[in-house]
This record gives structure tokens, sequence and C-alpha cells, in this order.
């Protein structure tokens, strides 16, 4: 025990060094060594999606929102921890049509092959300012995105589109909300050949339930997921911040040192 304590402080020693700290982290497939509760490999998964990044967005892990000023309690500070993802996408920023940034958060490994059909529990909270609400309205709000092959039987080429989560307008602004549940509210929608043929699609939205009973309901091989992120655009300016994404029986802690998974309660 003395000696498992003396390692230690050596190590805390160590990395007051912010150099030592740095090239500590910077080897790839390293872990930042500051303390994720063990779960190294599943945080190594988590990053901005570039090919689906347009712009020069803001996805990072940061430590709080705290607030805002005067807010006291629960909802003036993130729901897990300490820290969240702040996310931050401007509208008129590129060249492109439309010109708004996009960005996308996510995991392009965990989910891989798992049927739409096993998605049961998903959402998040979130940090909605009134600033927001000024530049795209009540449901400017951030989306949890699934990347899937539809798998649809009418569709035989069609291998890809996004499933996608609008939410509601969040319940409060300039604090953190509650637990935004996906499953029950917002819509969803497709995208491409699959929003068409399915009638989820970003002009007719469905509920949760809807578009995964459209999803499997030619029958044959299911659909399934590639990715699951947390992403905004391209549509207007927003800046805030999300935490405590759901995934079925896991909640995903987003912190300064990384994702940390923990059960859902
Ligand atoms: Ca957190
Ligand atoms: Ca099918």
């Amino acid at each position: 025990m003395k000696t498992r304590i003396g390692i230690r402080r050596l190590a805390a020693v160590l990395l007051a060094a912010p150099l030592l700290a740095v090239v500590a982290a910077a080897g790839p497939g390293q872990a930042s060594p500051d303390g994720d509760g063990g779960h190294r490999d599943d945080r190594d998964h988590w990053g901005i999606i570039t090919r689906n990044t347009i712009g020069s967005p803001v996805a990072d892990l940061r430590n709080g929102p705290f607030g805002s000023f005067g807010v006291f309690g629960p909802e003036s500070r993130p729901p897990y921890g300490q820290g969240s993802l702040g996310i931050e996408v401007a509208d008129g920023a590129t060249a492109l049509t439309p010109p708004a940034e996009k960005v996308d958060f996510g995991n392009e490994v965990d989910f891989f092959g798992r049927p739409v059909s096993g998605l049961t529990q998903v959402g998040f909270h979130v940090f909605q300012t009134g600033e927001n609400i000024t530049y795209g309205g009540s449901r400017n709000m951030p989306n949890i995105r699934f990347e899937i092959d539809p798998n649809l039987a009418a569709l035989p080429t069609t291998e890809y589109s996004t499933l996608v989560w609008a939410p509601a307008a969040a319940p409060v602004t300039n604090r953190w909300s509650g637990y935004l549940d996906a499953a029950t509210s917002g819509t969803w929608f497709l995208t491409g050949a699959a929003g068409t043929a399915t009638n989820c699609n970003l002009t007719v939205q469905c509920t949760f339930a809807e578009v995964k009973a459209r999803l499997d309901a030619d029958g044959g091989e299911p659909a399934t997921v590639y990715t699951a992120a947390v992403g905004k655009g391209r549509d207007f300016m927003w800046i805030g911040a999300v935490d405590g994404l759901r995934i079925n029986n896991t909640v995903y802690d987003f912190e300064v040192s990384g994702v940390r998974q923990r059960p859902a309660a």
C-alpha cells in the first residue's frame, strides 16, 4: 500500500509539469493519465467525425458551463461530472451552399453493426441559451445523429442514411435542462432516399417508434448502425453544450479528460 501511494505521488509530481503532461497525452492510442474511471479504450473512440464536419466549428470537451450567473442548484452545473461537450457552429461561415457550419462529435467504432431496432433509450441534457433561440427559434437545438445502413428492400443500392433526432424546444434556457428523452419527445427523420421511402424525412418527421418500425417494415436485412454522434448543423448559429448522452443503458459523460461511461440510472 505504501508503495502504491508513493507511485501516485510521483505520478502527480510528474504530471504537474505541463510539458510532460502534453507528451504523455500525445502518443498514438495512449490515454490521458488523469483518471477516467477505467474506460480508456471506450473513451478513445469519441471525437469529431471529420467526414461530417464543415467549416471550423467547435466541439470541445470543456469545463462547465456553470451558471448562467444567478442560477444555483443542479441546473447551474453539468448533470454529470463537471464538464460537457461545448458546441459552437456559425451560420454564414463558408462559401458552400448552405454556408452554415456543421459538426458531429461521435463514435465510429463502438456502435458499428448494431441493429437500429436495438436502440431503445436515447437522449441528452442540453445547455440552451436565449441567444440561440434568437438565432433560429426555440427548436434551434443540437441533434443526435446515427449514420445507418437502412437496408430497405425497395432501395437495394442505398446503403447510407442519417437517422436524426430534432429535439423539441428546451424547457429552460441559460441553464442546464433535465434529461430530454429522444424516445418520447421531439421528432426523427432520415436523410436521402431512405427518408423519402419511409416518409420520415425533413418535411414529414416521425416519432422514434415510427421511424424504427418503418425502417424494418420490409423485413429482410434489418437497418444497422454505422456511427453515433451529437452534432449541429447545417442551419442556424448555435453556441451551447450537451452532457449525459444516453444510448440504451449507458450514459456518456462528457468531461475535459474524455468521455466516461456510466450505467444509466
Ligand atoms: Ca459531464
Ligand atoms: Ca430491411
